[in-house]
């Protein structure tokens, strides 16, 4: 019976897989093996050498030094030195089997949802270093608390602000300026506005034009002659002087 190609193909393919096959050695099977381990310095049989809650193999960069302060990441809790430990920032709630809580390097992450960078001290690049952002160190973002957002650049470093506020009301301002100089407080001052007098002052005391062209009557000035008092004389003498003209005309 002529041997099959396809399962001689197989029969060398599991040899050749079989002489090199050997996985390398994971005793504490934190991903790390053991030869590899103890050329960092690392203990091969405690899956957590630094005792932050992060298994050696998973700890970001773990071979490097990421704030210069002589040890590889796989053997700092605080990779950042930003005050906050690896395990929290990585949203660890629980520690790894391997973690000694007596070092006191590994502290629970309240809320895992939120995460930091541990291997960059202020995540959001905005001047403020997780630690201080995150205040009480519990990975909880606690506003109510006077905390600000590790995540979020724009609120670090403008808990009050000090700068000139743009609102145009006049009086103090007792608002809280929070972020930005765009103020958003209330402004309990109160200006007094000017009055403006838009509407046309009547002029008292000036009548109609008299006859002719001049006040009939100058009434502010006591004791003044009533020009209207003469009408009835003028009259009279107007009459006479008609009669008159007419008598003379009917004269021979
Ligand atoms: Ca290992
Ligand atoms: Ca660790
Ligand atoms: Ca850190
Ligand atoms: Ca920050």
């Amino acid at each position: 019976m002529t041997k099959s190609p396809v399962l001689a193909s197989l029969a060398l393919a599991l040899a050749a897989a079989g002489a090199h096959a050997e996985l390398p050695v994971d005793t504490d099977g934190d991903g790390l093996a053991d030869d590899v381990e103890v050329a960092w310095g690392l203990d091969p049989n405690d899956a957590d050498t630094d005792d932050d809650g992060v298994p050696d193999g998973l700890e970001y960069l773990w071979n490097e030094d990421s704030d210069g302060d002589g040890l590889i990441n796989a053997l700092d809790y605080d990779s950042d030195d930003d005050g906050l430990p690896d395990g929290l920032e990585l949203g660890y709630a629980k520690p790894d089997k391997d973690t000694d809580l007596g070092k006191g390097h590994f502290i629970a992450d309240l809320d895992p949802a939120t995460r930091t960078n541990p291997v960059k001290a202020d995540t959001d690049g905005g001047g403020v270093p997780d630690g201080a952002e995150d205040a009480n160190h519990n990975g909880v973002y606690e506003p109510w608390l006077g905390e600000t957002d590790p995540n979020n650049p724009d609120d670090d470093g403008h808990g009050t602000d000090a700068g000139p506020d743009t609102d145009t009301g006049t009086g103090s301002d007792t608002g809280v300026d929070t972020g930005s100089d765009t103020d958003t407080g209330s402004d309990t001052g109160s200006g007094t506005d000017a009055p403006v007098d838009a509407g046309a002052d009547a002029e008292a005391g000036q009548g109609a034009a008299g006859l002719f062209g001049g006040p009939l009557c100058s009434c502010s000035a006591a004791g003044a002659t009533d020009a209207r008092s003469l009408l009835p004389l003028l009259a009279v003498l107007a009459a006479a002087v008609v009669e008159d003209r007419t008598g003379r005309a009917s004269e021979p």
